[in-house]
């Protein structure tokens, strides 16, 4: 029976979607919306961890006092040529509001005279708890793989069409859903945070 409830203070659709999958069997998950909270989140920090504090550290005061966990997500693609960009600004990598195919456009125009062998990334996602009690948690999960020449694979969302995971040769958007949840960044955070949720 799922005991506890999870409130993820994230605005983007698709991690709620890849965070639900990852633990609505042993927790009940609402997105902050889901639950009616509406705050502006200034996301000014200086690594994937600390914006992962601010965004969970946000929402924490609506949920006090009501048993449930809050939870963030912060994550981005830091590529090695690229001295780790865009890194903690791959959401806005080509700007305030733009669309997932204008942030991959500017990465393969940024890569565009770097050699094979020379194309290595890693996507990197901090998950930040708030419990009951009010402590916080970090942890963080990568995954290392290069980035492609061009798109390919239709599922997933962001940078997912040009990673190229080392350990399966094929991008996160060609493994499809299941495949890229069971090792991808996001789920090796995620599963740091079960671990220390199970411990509680
Ligand atoms: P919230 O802050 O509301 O959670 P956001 O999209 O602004 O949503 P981030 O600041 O953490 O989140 O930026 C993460 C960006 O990194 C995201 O918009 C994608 O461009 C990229 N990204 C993160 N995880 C990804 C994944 O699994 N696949 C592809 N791109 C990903």
């Amino acid at each position: 029976m799922k005991t506890k409830t999870i409130i993820l203070a994230t605005g983007n659709a698709n991690k709620a979607v890849e965070l639900k999958e990852m633990l609505g069997n042993d927790y009940t998950i609402k997105t902050m919306k889901e639950v009616g909270i509406d705050v502006d989140i200034v996301e000014d920090g200086t690594t994937y961890e600390e914006n992962a504090l601010i965004k969970v550290r946000a929402i924490a005061p609506y949920i006090k006092g009501s048993n449930r966990i809050a939870m963030a997500d912060d994550s981005g693609l830091s590529v090695d040529a690229l001295e780790g960009a865009p890194g903690i600004y791959s959401a806005r990598y080509a700007g305030e509001h733009v669309t997932y195919a204008d942030n991959n456009q500017k990465l393969l125009a940024a890569m565009a005279e770097i050699p094979d062998g020379q194309r290595g990334a890693s996507f990197v996602c901090a998950i930040a708890l708030i419990l009951p009690d009010g402590t916080e948690w970090t942890g963080r999960g990568t995954v290392r793989g290069t980035i492609a020449h061009e798109l390919s694979g239709t599922d997933g969302f962001g940078y997912d069409p040009l990673f190229i995971v080392n350990s399966t040769g094929k991008s996160y958007a060609q493994m499809g859903e299941k495949a890229k949840n069971a090792i991808s960044h996001r789920s090796r955070a995620v599963a740091l945070a079960k671990a220390h949720l199970d411990t509680l």
